[in-house]
């Protein structure tokens, strides 16, 4: 297992659009899970989407477990939203793409998931509260889209113009 560097916005990899996982889940991907999973810990995070350590693939890992649970480690092979809740609900989101920016988004409440797990099992799920947020959020990723996509285009140039001032402060 390795913690990988994560990409941090703007950077034109995040906007690419991640590639299915063609055939079976091999072990190369069980790998890139891990060290997915290892890097989110570290950062730490609850959620993480594999382009956000420059594998343009269709995979997440997450764990929404709280601080004092034990860990329950989440993996998503080619997740597929197949149904979205009328009803909408806002939360506070972060990213680990886009550090120290939050803001509101507004997204569905209620989805219903399709992915493939860690062994390459087909599952079917309901995801609610911060599971929904969560999912939705790193499936923007593997779009190409960030959390500030949804934002106002004054509040997204504002928390770019930021990211950038940052990274020259850092050079
Ligand atoms: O994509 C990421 O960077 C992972 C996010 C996941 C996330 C975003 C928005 C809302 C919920 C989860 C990071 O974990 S951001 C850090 C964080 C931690 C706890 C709650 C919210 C955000
Ligand atoms: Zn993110």
């Amino acid at each position: 297992m390795a913690i990988r560097p994560i990409l941090v916005a703007p950077d034109a990899r995040l906007k690419q659009k991640s590639k299915p996982v063609e055939g079976a889940v091999t072990d190369e991907h069980r790998r890139l899970m891990d060290d997915m999973l290892e890097t989110m810990y570290d950062a730490p995070g609850i959620g993480l989407a594999a382009i956000q350590i420059g594998e343009p693939l269709r995979i997440i890992v997450m764990d929404l477990a709280g601080k004092d649970e034990p860990k329950a480690p989440r993996y998503f092979v080619n997740p597929e939203i197949v149904w979205k809740s009328d009803e909408v609900k806002p939360y506070e989101e972060g990213c680990l793409s886009v550090p120290d920016i939050y803001d509101d988004v507004e997204r569905p409440a209620h989805v219903k998931l399709r992915y493939m797990n860690y062994n390459g099992e087909t599952v079917e799920e309901d995801a609610h509260d911060l599971y929904a947020v969560c999912i939705q959020h790193e499936m923007d990723h593997l779009e190409g889209v960030l959390f500030i996509d949804h934002l106002s285009r004054l509040k997204r140039e504002t928390a770019l113009r930021k990211l950038k001032k940052a990274r020259a402060l850092e050079a």
